[in-house]
């Protein structure tokens, strides 16, 4: 299938000025490459550093990817989780159970870890002009193979690749409907478990009876391999597709920022559609707060409550 490339840059010619004007000011993805100098994050480097540290590790299994998305109860922080510590998580990597139950390390908070003050990846906020995070930096790994779902978020991103390949499909922000996003009123029945800002098609296995759209997103289908060291700025709204390529352990970073100029999030659909979807799911989001208070293991479950905003 083609697609549209995005467009890259290297350190030695990144002019900051350059990317407020042409990727930031009217929000287009770019790639630095070897933005960040790192070494590389691996199973041994993150156990010698965050080895006892616990992360909630999703497990999707290993049907999921076999079934129509409309089929789906749960998705993105919606997917039953378990508390692990990197080791413990490391060893189903290096068993092959990772792989087989598609178990992942997805969107684990490193903000009480050394890793997350590396002044390589410190520095990315001034060099992109994101000069206000609204989250740390967070934690994407685990095994070849894995695909987070088509989605969209409603900040800008900078996804740091520091371990193994994966590759993004993106579509712009104009392609909303095309796409054919979980409806909104599902938040009623699912609160955050089923988020209305996925969307239900597959873009390698796209069905164009069921979804005729998606062959108008086609013609703005851009993909993009990253390798260790890249940095890929990822503006408000736009839909990705992240999959880890190969075989071996797959690792990334995010962070999250506000996004710039204001005007950019105000003006998109997709951000309105997030802020309605939130309060259509606040009254079944209270009822499982109020459930969590009353289980014997309070804490973990109200963080599972939690990690779902
Ligand atoms: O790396 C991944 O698996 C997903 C990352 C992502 O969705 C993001 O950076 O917004």
């Amino acid at each position: 299938m083609p697609f549209l490339p995005i467009q890259e840059r290297y350190p030695e010619t990144w002019v900051t000025a350059e990317f407020i004007e042409q990727h930031q000011r009217p929000g287009i993805p770019v790639v630095l490459r070897q933005g960040v100098s790192e070494p590389e994050w691996n199973l041994d480097y993150l156990e010698s550093k965050i080895g006892q540290h616990k992360f909630l590790c999703r497990f999707y299994g290993s049907e999921r990817k076999t079934l129509d998305k409309r089929q789906w109860k749960t998705i993105g922080s919606g997917i039953s989780a378990k508390s692990l510590s990197f080791s413990e998580y490391a060893d189903l990597v290096r068993s092959g159970q990772a792989h087989q139950e598609d178990i992942y390390l997805a969107k684990c908070p490193l903000v009480e870890t050394s890793l997350s003050a590396s002044p390589s990846l410190q520095e990315l906020g001034q060099k992109f002009n994101l000069l206000k995070g609204m989250t740390d930096f967070n934690l994407w790994a685990g095994a070849g193979g894995h695909t987070e779902s088509l989605h969209y978020d409603t900040f800008d991103g900078t996804l740091i690749q520091l371990a193994g390949q994966k590759r993004v499909v993106l579509f712009p922000p104009s392609q909303l409907s095309n796409l054919y996003p979980f409806p909104l009123i599902g938040h009623l029945h699912h609160g955050l478990k089923l988020r209305s800002w996925f969307s239900q098609v597959y873009p390698d296995n796209p069905d164009f009876e069921t979804f005729p759209g998606l062959k108008e997103a086609f013609k703005h289908r851009y993909e993009v391999v990253l390798n260790p060291g890249d940095v890929l700025y990822l503006p408000v709204g736009w839909w990705h597709e992240v999959s880890a390529l190969g075989e071996g352990f797959v690792c990334s970073a995010n962070r999250f920022w506000s996004v710039t100029p204001r005007r950019r999030l105000f003006s998109q659909w997709s951000s309105w559609r997030t802020y309605f979807a939130f309060l259509l799911s606040m009254p079944f989001m209270s009822l499982k707060f109020l459930q969590a208070l009353l289980k014997s293991n309070r804490k973990e479950e109200l963080e599972k409550v939690l990690r779902m905003f």
